[in-house]
C-alpha cells in the first residue's frame, strides 16, 4: 500500500530555489459576498498578509513572501529540507496552513490552492516576483478604470468593451481620474507587499539566556511600498541568497 502512496509523491532537488504560490479558491464571489471594498479592501489586505506572516513562521525555511489580490508567493530557502523536500507534504501544509488562518481572520471558509516552481537561477527568481508585482500593477489598473467607469454610469459590459480597446497609458489616466475629478485614493497598494526575515542586532543585555553569545534576533519586516524598474530587481537581489556552490 505505501508504494501505491508513493507513486503519487516527487521529491524536490536539493540546493534549488523553491518557490510556492497560493491563489485564492473562488475568491471573485467570497470578496463580492463579503462585501469588500472593490477593487482595494484594506481588511482584507491585513488577512492575507497575516497569512503570509503564519506561513513564513510554520515550518519551512521561508526567506520572502509576496502578497498581491488573492495570492501569496513564497521563496523557501534553497537549503530548505522541511518534509524532506516532499512536494505532496509541502503542497497540502502550506494550502492547510493558510486556508486555516485566512478562514479565522474572515470568518468564512476560505480555501487556497497551491503551486511549486523551482527555478534554475537567481535572475529567474527576481524575475519570478517582478512577473508578480506586474500582474499586481495591471490588474490594480484594470479594476480602477473599471470602477470610474462604472460609477459613470457605464454597464459592467460596456466598461468591460471600453478597456479591452484601451493602451496601457490611457488605462492609466482613466484609472487615476474619480468621476468628480480626484485622484483615486488606493494608488499605494498597486504593488503588493513583501514580507522578508531581516537579522537586527540586540540592544546590550537583551541576549536570551539561552544563547547569550546570538548578536542578532530575526524580525519579520513588511514593505508595501516596493520600488520599481531596476531599483526593485536590485531591491529582490539583496533577498535572495546565492547558491550555496555559486
Ligand atoms: N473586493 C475585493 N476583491 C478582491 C480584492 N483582492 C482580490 N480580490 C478579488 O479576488 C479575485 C482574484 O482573481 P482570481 O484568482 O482570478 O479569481 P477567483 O475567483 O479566485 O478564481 P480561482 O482562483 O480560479 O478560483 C478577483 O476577482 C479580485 O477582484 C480586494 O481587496 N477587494
Ligand atoms: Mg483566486
Amino acid at each position: 500500500m505505501r508504494d501505491y502512496e508513493r507513486s503519487t509523491d516527487q521529491t524536490l532537488p536539493p540546493g534549488q530555489y523553491v518557490v510556492a504560490r497560493l491563489d485564492g479558491r473562488g475568491f471573485s464571489r467570497l470578496t463580492r459576498e463579503q462585501g469588500f471594498q472593490h477593487p482595494f479592501d484594506s481588511g482584507f489586505r491585513e488577512a492575507m498578509v497575516h497569512t503570509t506572516q503564519h506561513l513564513m513562521k510554520c515550518g519551512p525555511q521561508v526567506l520572502l513572501g509576496y502578497t498581491q489580490s488573492d495570492e501569496i508567493s513564497l521563496l523557501f530557502h534553497p537549503s530548505c529540507r522541511a518534509f524532506g523536500r516532499r512536494t505532496t507534504k509541502l503542497l497540502s501544509v502550506l494550502a492547510g496552513e493558510a486556508s486555516a488562518v485566512l478562514s479565522l481572520s474572515l470568518g468564512v471558509p476560505s480555501v487556497f490552492d497551491c503551486r511549486l516552481s523551482i527555478l534554475p537561477s537567481r535572475l529567474l527568481v527576481a524575475e519570478y516576483f517582478q512577473w508578480r508585482i506586474a500582474d499586481s500593477v495591471r490588474n490594480s489598473l484594470h479594476a480602477r478604470a473599471h470602477d470610474v467607469l462604472r460609477s459613470s454610469g457605464h454597464s459592467p459590459r460596456e466598461a468591460h468593451r471600453h478597456l479591452s480597446g484601451l493602451k496601457a497609458h490611457e488605462l492609466r489616466a482613466l484609472s487615476q481620474a474619480t468621476p468628480s475629478g480626484t485622484p483615486s485614493g488606493s494608488m499605494g497598494h498597486d504593488r503588493g507587499t513583501a514580507v522578508w526575515w531581516e537579522d537586527q542586532p540586540r540592544q546590550p543585555g537583551e541576549s536570551p539566556a539561552s544563547s547569550p553569545s546570538q548578536p542578532t534576533r530575526r524580525i519579520l519586516r513588511i514593505e508595501a511600498n516596493l520600488p520599481s524598474d531596476s531599483a526593485c530587481e536590485a531591491w529582490l537581489f539583496d533577498r535572495i541568497p546565492a547558491l550555496p556552490n555559486t
